[in-house]
């Protein structure tokens, strides 16, 4: 270890501790932070269980990773010099372009000098006498750090579905988050992909075009809408850039802060041919539009939702030949927009395909994996290759995978049992100095937008502790007790909270994890920002500092 009084380390206790700050990964969120924190003077580390920078966008390389959001908007803000000098090649970038743009960044600001990879941090203890963490990696190591600030994603504990046998196969197998940097061949191949979720439904359209035989097991269809992508050209560029003022401010002005804004109409307050031709005009443009940018209803309003579900589910039967496959692929169970919509780029005429089949796993349950493929209650399929698209232990899970302990042993997990306790999404209490950037509770939506807000309130909180010689940060009851009910209050009415899925943190794959609960503040980010930023005018009421 090494020692050193630094910056942050610098009050009553003065004890020699590693690092001012720990960070937890090297995605969108921790390299950022990184960048901050040395702007501080702070002496920080980034520790990442990956061989490179990207978090999401260095392990999901599945075949058909792509943003859904635009390209230009998913762009960092910060730096003018970067906005200049970067161009995005597409729309919606792929994931390789996304994870180009990410090494760009860690290099042109030379952030790989403090970013420790092959790096999982195992555990992490907070000591009241030296008001430090003591960080463990998975492999023994550890390191004494002030601040412990966790920027691991809210989708990054992925999760294997409980099927017997699933070790038995001995063909490939393949989690689509573990996805191999080497090229794999879909060619000639019989290939299972389990599950319909957002990436699914990319990694389905991409395979389906090279595949010997596909075989998609559903169990819940979702509500698809497409994606649009197109190339950008050298003037399309030139315009994005700009406009890029434009473009933040009015991302940073609409709920989820994606470019789409709600249309203040409401959706029966227009006449059926108006509404009609609006959701025309809406499927044809690229992106979220069709979810974020519809009539304000349409995820409140049962009347309103159950129209443009009717609108989508007609697109689908237009799309899909065979009528029976059509009525499979048409969510019954939920509506539009009430689960996270996956963009598509042809996803529904796969099932065209004459070498596509889909099996509904409600019809004919998987009963087990075997050794050369899946059986079902009614057959046995022969696969060379499986695919679980199963997704994520979402939001709480990657926490849950890091053994923390605040004051006393307690432990995270068992605090968060019964559902996210925060405040402000950022701190928890009796869990002094640790700092959660895009934490439980906060707002999700575009995610760089929303982590450049989290990245600088947490850099201001670091900065005001560091100008105090405050060595001590902690939330307090009374200020968790009322954020947790304002978040639990904002998310009332909204149908998306009625429904199973990862934002309403249900994992069937998990245990403790069947039943919903309030995961995420979905009052949107001006809302969000506002209660942040009157927190710091009032001087960070309801936080402990001594
Ligand atoms: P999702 O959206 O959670 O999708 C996971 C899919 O896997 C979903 O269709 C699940 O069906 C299915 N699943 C999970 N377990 C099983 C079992 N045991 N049997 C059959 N099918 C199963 O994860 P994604 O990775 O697609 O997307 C996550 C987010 O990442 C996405 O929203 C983007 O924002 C990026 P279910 O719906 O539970 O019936």
């Amino acid at each position: 270890m090494s020692a050193s009084q630094t910056a942050a380390g610098c009050a009553k206790a003065a004890p020699v501790l590693d690092f001012d700050a720990v960070i937890i990964g090297a995605g969108v969120s921790g390299l950022y932070q990184l960048y901050r924190l040395r702007e501080l003077g702070l002496r920080a580390r980034i520790l990442e269980t990956g061989s490179g920078v990207g978090g999401t966008w260095y392990w999901n390389r599945y075949p058909g990773a792509r943003f859904d959001s635009e390209s230009y908007t998913y762009a960092y803000s910060f730096s003018q010099e970067l906005l200049e000098e970067w161009n995005w090649a597409e729309r919606f970038a792929g994931q390789a372009e996304t994870e180009r743009y990410l090494n760009h960044v860690a290099d042109k600001f030379d952030l790989r000098r403090d970013i420790q990879f092959n790096s999982r941090v195992a555990a992490a203890s907070y000591y009241e006498e030296t008001r430090s963490w003591d960080v463990a990696l998975e492999d023994g190591r550890r390191y004494s750090t002030r601040f412990l600030i966790t920027a691991i994603g809210v989708l990054s504990a992925a999760t294997m579905p409980r099927i017997a046998g699933v070790e038995s196969f001995r063909g490939q197998s393949f989690h689509t988050h573990y996805w191999p940097k080497e090229p794999v061949s879909f060619e000639s191949k019989r290939v299972a992909v389990i599950g319909t979720g957002a990436t699914a439904v990319q990694a389905i359209t991409e395979i389906a075009k090279t595949v010997g035989q596909l075989t998609v097991f559903q169990r819940t269809p979702n509500w698809c809408a497409p994606l649009h992508n197109a190339k950008i050209g050298e003037d399309e560029m030139r315009r994005i850039r700009a406009s890029y003022p434009e473009i933040f401010a009015r991302c940073n002005e609409s709920p989820g802060c994606f470019i789409h804004k709600p249309d203040r109409r409401r959706t029966h307050e227009v006449s059926p041919e108006e509404r009609e031709a609006f959701w025309e005009k809406l499927y044809a443009e690229p992106g979220f539009g069709i979810w974020q940018g519809n009539f304000r209803d349409i995820l409140t309003d049962r009347g309103a939702n159950a129209l443009i579900s009717d609108f989508i589910a007609r697109k689908i039967r237009q799309r899909v030949k065979d009528p029976v496959i059509a009525e499979k692929l048409i969510p019954k169970n939920h509506g539009f927009g009430t689960r996270r919509v996956p963009l598509e780029s042809g996803y529904y005429e796969v099932y065209n395909q004459p070498n596509v089949k889909l099996v509904d796993i409600n019809e004919t349950p998987i009963e087990r994996i075997i050794p050369t493929g899946i059986r079902t209650s009614d057959t046995e399929y022969e696969f060379d290759m499986i695919i679980y698209a199963t997704g994520f232990d979402a939001i709480t899970g990657t926490f849950d995978r890091i053994d923390i302990r605040g004051i006393d042993g307690v432990s995270l997990k068992d605090r968060w049992k019964d559902g996210p306790q925060t405040y402000l999404g950022v701190l928890i209490e009796d869990f002094p100095n640790m700092l959660m950037v895009m934490g439980p509770h906060a707002a999700l939506g575009n995610f760089p937008r929303a982590v450049e807000y989290n990245v600088d309130w947490v850099t201001g909180l670091i900065r005001h502790a560091r100008d105090r010689g405050v060595t001590r940060i902690e939330a307090t009851a009374a200020g968790v007790a009322q954020w947790t009910d304002h978040v639990k209050a904002s998310g009332e009415g909204l149908l998306f909270n009625e429904i199973d899925s990862w934002m309403t943190g249900v994992n069937r794959n998990v245990e403790g994890k069947q039943t919903r609960k309030i995961m995420r503040y979905s009052g949107g980010h001006p809302t969000f920002r506002e209660h942040c930023d009157a927190v710091v005018a009032e001087g960070y009421r309801e936080l402990a500092l001594v």
